[in-house]
C-alpha cells in the first residue's frame, strides 16, 4: 500500500466552505485499490498552515502529499507547476496578518518546482471527463506558502517524498448569485482520486502542451 496524504484548507475570505477539504474528504472516504489515504485539513493562516503540513508529513509518513486550495475564478482543476518563496497577501488571512513581500524561507531558493508529473496529473483528471489544466502560478498567499513549505521540506528533508499542489474551483452553492465558474465537489473528489492513482503510478512525465503565453 502507498500512503498518500491529502490535505485541503478550513474556509477563508468570508466564505462558509472550502471545496478544497470537502473534497479531500469525500476523494478519501471511498478505497482505492494500492493506496492508504491521510486527510488533514490546513489552517488558512501564515505559519501555522506550513506547521500543521510539516507535522502531518512527519505523523503519517506518506510517500505521496498532495496539497489542495481553492482558486475561486478557475473553472477547472489546476495541478500548480512551481511554488514561489514570497507572501504578499492581498486579503488578511484568518489570524489577521496580511504580509507583504516576505521571503517564506529567507535565503532558500526563489522557487521549486512540483514533484510530480503535473502533466500526467492533467491528462488523468481529463481522462476522467472532468476540465485540467497546468498552473504556472500558486499566487502568492496561503496556498503558495504550503505548496512551498512542501517542496522545501522534500529539498532539505525528505528526499523520497513526492508531491505538490492542487488549486480547485468554487462548488456551485459558493457562487449561486455571482457569475463565476464552479465544479461540484463529488467531481472535484473525483478528479483528486486520478490526481492521486497518476502520482503514485509514475514518476516521469508525459510530453504535452501545457504552458501559456501569459
Ligand atoms: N486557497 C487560498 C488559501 C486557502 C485556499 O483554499 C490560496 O489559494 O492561497
Amino acid at each position: 500500500m502507498t500512503r498518500v496524504l491529502l490535505t485541503g484548507f478550513e474556509p477563508f475570505d468570508g466564505e462558509r466552505t472550502n471545496p478544497s477539504w470537502e473534497a479531500v474528504r469525500a476523494a478519501t472516504a471511498r478505497p482505492l485499490p494500492g493506496v492508504s489515504f491521510a486527510a488533514v485539513e490546513l489552517p488558512c493562516v501564515f505559519g501555522a498552515a506550513r506547521e500543521t503540513l510539516v507535522a502531518a508529513v512527519e505523523a503519517e509518513d506518506p510517500l505521496v502529499v498532495l496539497c489542495v486550495g481553492q482558486a475561486g475564478g478557475r473553472p477547472g482543476i489546476t495541478v500548480e507547476r512551481v511554488a514561489i518563496n514570497l507572501d504578499d497577501a492581498r486579503i488578511p488571512d484568518n489570524a489577521g496578518a496580511q504580509p507583504i513581500d516576505r521571503p517564506i524561507v529567507p535565503g532558500g531558493p526563489a522557487a521549486y518546482f512540483a514533484a510530480l508529473p503535473v502533466k500526467a496529473c492533467v491528462a488523468a483528471v481529463r481522462a476522467a471527463g472532468l476540465p485540467a489544466a497546468v498552473s504556472q502560478t500558486a499566487g502568492t498567499f496561503v496556498c503558495n506558502h504550503v505548496f512551498y513549505g512542501l517542496m522545501h521540506l522534500i529539498a532539505t528533508e525528505r528526499p523520497a517524498l513526492r508531491g505538490g499542489f492542487v488549486h480547485v474551483p468554487y462548488a456551485p452553492d459558493q457562487v449561486t448569485d455571482r457569475p463565476e465558474p464552479s465544479l461540484p465537489v463529488a467531481a472535484v473528489a473525483e478528479g483528486l482520486r486520478a490526481i492521486t492513482a497518476a502520482a503514485v503510478a509514475r514518476t516521469s512525465d508525459i510530453r504535452a502542451v501545457g504552458g501559456a503565453t501569459h
